[in-house]
């Protein structure tokens, strides 16, 4: 009799619980720290808060998506150990991006992140969550010391958070300057700007990063599988961006968790890119005229324009069209079981939506170890973020 089919929503929901399950042991090691250092107990109380209010509470995609593409890479179902050591990356990936939260909200003054406050904006916080942004950031090295020291892929784990790092942060800076707080200037923007700033600020570390982390942890070793995974996972994330963009606009508060900011901050959006693309001279001057203003009825006249200007159709279209292109980019990478001739050879290419990766996916031998990559770890992590609605 054929096994019953596993309902791949339910699959999700137990991985995730198993996922959120490896939590309070990191917790506790990072807060043990604090008592190693003899601190206070308010201190200690202190991290203890800031790792619970701004690291488990998301949607987790980024961390689930380490264990999914370790498991998928093995082949076959983890033991306890691995799914314990794979779930410690993907928390760390959960507190980069606590990291990056708490400070993102500051800069961008935002008022509440997965349907809470702000950290910065508990009225004891303040300017402190600078620095316990940066302890989110430094408990990631610790636990990575702590569990995987003895591993060979140590040091090839340590140098993607920081080269991520060092990436978001490039990102970050060229959306903050992009969006200057006291003067508009409009002309400024274009799509292309925006796909740099996107790849940047966000593909590396919410897509990039967490795949080739599992991979690394599989143990795969050439670079050619690393190019391939990134030809992919960075038009995955600049995906995902304008779905976080297109949200901020037009997704209601409840749905998203935060109350939307780029109209107000003079972001370099994609929905203002479509906009400014398609704007009659008078829409332009209503764009011109209240973009980027600290004021919410400059923001309504600029939400009535992207109506007029249909920008929610658009989105769909985008939508599609771009779920497609990125299926098709799935498809292309060659895949092997084990030592296959490549007899289709040669370089697979694709129409790329953006530059600064490159352009073909390498030619990759018939050696098992150039490859071991497997096309599910993309459509899994794809089909994670496809039509969300937070
Ligand atoms: C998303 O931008 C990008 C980040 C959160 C990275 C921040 C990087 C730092 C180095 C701090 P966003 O502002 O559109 O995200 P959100 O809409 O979630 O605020
Ligand atoms: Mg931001
Ligand atoms: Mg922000
Ligand atoms: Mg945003």
């Amino acid at each position: 009799m054929a096994a019953p089919a596993i309902d791949p929503k339910a699959k999700a929901a137990q991985r995730k619980k198993e996922f959120l399950d490896v939590w309070p042991k990191l917790e506790s090691e990072l807060v043990q720290l604090m008592k190693q250092h003899s601190m206070p107990e308010d201190a200690t109380e202190w991290f203890r808060r800031n790792l619970n209010y701004n690291t488990p509470h998301g949607k987790l995609n980024r961390g689930i998506s380490v264990v999914d593409t370790f498991e998928i890479l093995q082949g076959r179902a983890l033991t306890a150990d691995e799914f314990f050591k794979a779930s410690v990356l993907g928390w760390c990936v959960e507190l980069l991006q606590a990291y990056f939260l708490v400070a993102d909200d500051m800069m961008d003054q935002s008022i509440t992140r997965r349907g809470q406050a702000c950290w910065y904006r508990l009225p004891q916080v303040g300017n402190i969550a600078i620095n316990d942004s940066f302890m989110l950031e430094a408990a990631i090295y610790h636990l990575l010391k702590l569990y995987f020291r003895e591993e060979k892929s140590y040091v090839y784990i340590l140098e993607l958070f920081l080269e991520t790092t060092l990436k978001t942060e490039i990102g970050q800076l060229i959306d903050l300057i992009t969006a200057p707080e006291e003067h508009v200037d409009l002309s400024k923007f274009s799509l292309k700007k925006h796909q740099l700033i996107v790849i940047y600020k966000t593909a590396y570390y919410s897509f990039y990063l967490p795949v080739a982390l599992g991979m690394r942890y599989a143990g795969i070793n050439s670079d050619a599988a690393y190019a391939t995974a990134l030809s992919i996972l960075i038009p995955i994330g600049e995906y995902f961006q304008v779905q976080d963009d297109y949200l901020d606009c037009f997704g209601t508060p409840e749905q998203i968790g935060k109350v939307g900011t780029d109209i107000l901050d003079n972001k370099c959006s994609w929905n203002v890119n479509i906009a400014l693309q398609r704007a009659s001279p008078e829409q332009r001057k209503i764009l011109d005229e209240n973009y980027g203003r600290k004021d919410s009825a400059c923001e309504a006249r600029v939400k009535a324009v992207f109506n007029e200007l249909k920008i929610e159709e658009l989105y769909r279209e985008y939508e599609q069209n771009t779920y497609e292109k990125l299926n098709k980019l799935i498809d292309a990478i060659p895949e092997s079981e084990g030592p296959v001739e490549y007899t289709s050879g040669g370089n697979a290419t694709y129409e790329p939506m953006m530059e600064p990766y490159p352009r073909t996916i390498p030619s990759l031998g018939n050696d098992k170890d150039t490859m071991g990559l497997k096309r599910e770890v993309f459509r899994s992590f794809l089909n994670k973020i496809y039509k969300r609605q937070k």
